[in-house]
């Protein structure tokens, strides 16, 4: 299976962990934003990543190849069978792309790929916006729904702990750490959900990557 994207789109940061806590093989096949590449624009109508090409099957969007490849390869199951809990991670991972990489996207856009990768101005003030209104919500209501058992949902590792553990990423990359006095709980689950091995060495290299582009 051939998987488009780049490392630092949180999309594709949750789908490169997926496979590897799941054991699947894929190559993957990096692409920027706007990529001409054919075989990318075959697999995603709207130019987005991550898309895969699977044997043929081409499909975009990172949750509905992830919902595709659970039925394909049903164990270790990511996604629970029981109604409550699939209900709870399907919640998770909306909040996850459609929330909380939002807003971290609004900061990393606008302050790293807009003057970094393409080359013209971000607009910071929409990056600080989101910094000083949206994002403290987002992680007072995340600290306070962290069960004990350092997982989101049904005690045990799930899509909704990659999901919701893969924007802290882009948001490090901006400067913004996780103040563990303000939320100790999103620390210690984050640490242990990024340090996973099927997150941990893709971060190490998407930082590399990052220390060059910040730092030229
Ligand atoms: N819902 C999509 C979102 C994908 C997405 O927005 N990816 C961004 C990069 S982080 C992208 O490719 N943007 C290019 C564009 O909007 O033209 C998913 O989960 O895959």
């Amino acid at each position: 299976m051939i998987v488009y994207g780049s490392i630092v789109s949180p999309f594709v940061r949750k789908l490169l962990a997926y496979l590897g806590e799941k054991g699947i093989d894929f190559e993957l096949k990096g692409v920027g934003l706007g990529d001409p590449d054919p075989g990318f624009k075959a697999a995603s109508p709207l130019g987005k990543m991550p898309a895969i090409d699977d044997d043929g099957f081409l499909l975009a969007d990172s949750s509905a190849i992830i919902h595709y490849l659970e039925a394909k390869h049903p164990e270790p199951a990511l996604i629970p069978a029981d109604p409550r809990e699939r209900g709870q991670v399907i919640w998770w991972e909306e909040f996850a792309d459609t929330v909380f990489a939002a807003c971290g996207g609004k900061m990393f856009f606008n302050r790293i790929v807009a003057p970094k990768f393409l080359g013209r101005d971000g607009d910071l003030a929409a990056a600080a916006a989101a910094e000083a209104e949206e994002l403290p919500k987002l992680l007072d209501y995340l600290e306070g729904a962290i069960p004990a058992s350092g997982f989101l949902v049904g005690d045990r590792l799930t899509l909704a702990d990659l999901a919701v553990a893969s924007p802290l990423i882009n948001l490090r990359h901006c400067g913004s750490c996780i103040d563990a006095a303000r939320h100790p709980k999103i620390a210690a689950w984050s640490e242990a959900i990024l340090s996973r091995p099927s997150m941990a060495p893709w971060i190490a290299k998407e930082e590399r990557m990052m220390a060059k582009v910040l730092g030229g």
